[in-house]
């Protein structure tokens, strides 16, 4: 199977299982990570998703002898069949990237399209689309800028050159860096974290802070608001208070 997918309590992890080819996506792996998205996407049992690669890997991006000449031929058709969180789907439950080695080009477009990210000492993270005459085609022009300050950005962009994961974390690309022994303990911490909080919440908080970015601060004040109202109808809400109040942990139902 090009992706593994595992429920563990309300966590899903998901893994990119292409390692001989550095976890690269062709038409096979493209389509089985769209379906494990959506299936992500659509259990209520889940609140929480971490991507990960098999290998040493996390992903070298789009298969440059698969994937790239079929955008030549077909446009984007490959990648429209195949929506993702890069582009077309959008998912408001949190996601971790567990970044397990190099995320470059499609790699680290993905890596920018997780909310919370941590990875191993080895990682590396990089736009090599310039030494290809491409540019990043899954939102990594767009995402970067919103990530890391804007000559950081540029280099990336610009020179194709990685970067390490120890400069990932000074710049702000990363939350963590960790052991590779430690990377799934801590990517799981994290997730367990987030569990501990109301999901309806979690999701409302991704969604003002990621739909905001393209907004004026008036419009995105009314959308904390309108989703604010809406979360204050929720039973979550009210065990969340009560709880506080009694001194007790909460209980969260989804609802
Ligand atoms: N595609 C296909 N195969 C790849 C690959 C890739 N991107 N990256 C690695 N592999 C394969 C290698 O060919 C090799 O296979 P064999 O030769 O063993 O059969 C195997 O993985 C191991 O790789 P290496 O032998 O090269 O391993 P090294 O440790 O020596 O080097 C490396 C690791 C990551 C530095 C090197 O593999 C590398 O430079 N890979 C290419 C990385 C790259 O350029 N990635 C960017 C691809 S462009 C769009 C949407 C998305 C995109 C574009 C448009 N639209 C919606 C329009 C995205 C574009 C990209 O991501």
């Amino acid at each position: 199977m090009p992706v593994d997918f595992i429920k563990e309590d309300k966590t899903a992890v998901i893994t990119l299982n292409r390692p001989e080819a550095l976890n690269a996506f062709d038409p096979e792996l493209s389509g089985a990570f769209s379906e494990a998205l959506v299936n992500f996407m659509n259990d209520d049992s889940l609140w929480v998703g971490i991507i990960t690669g098999a290998g040493n890997a996390f992903s070298a991006g789009a298969d440059i002898a698969a994937l790239l000449p079929a955008i030549k031929k077909n446009s984007d058709e490959q990648f429209k069949k195949a929506p993702n969180i890069m582009r077309g789907l959008s998912i408001w439950k949190p996601l971790i990237a567990a970044v397990n080695g190099a995320a470059l080009g499609g790699g680290l477009e993905l890596v920018l399209a997780c909310d919370l990210r941590i990875a191993t000492e080895n990682a590396m993270f990089g736009f090599p689309e310039v030494t290809l005459g491409l540019v990043p085609g899954w939102g990594g022009t767009q995402r970067i800028t919103r990530a890391v300050p804007s000559a950081i950005a540029a280099e990336l962009l610009f020179l194709g050159r990685p970067i390490s994961a120890a400069r990932a974390l000074q710049t702000g690309l990363v939350n963590r860096v960790v052991p590779r022994s430690d990377l799934m303990t801590a990517a799981k911490s994290m997730a367990a974290g987030l569990c501990r909080c109301a999901p309806l919440a979690v999701r409302v908080a991704k969604q003002a802070m990621v739909q905001g970015l393209d907004m004026p601060l008036e419009k995105g004040l009314d959308l904390e608001k309108s989703l604010n109202d809406y979360l204050v109808t929720t039973e979550d809400f009210n065990e969340g208070c009560a709880a506080h109040l009694e001194k007790r942990k909460p209980t969260f139902k989804e609802r």
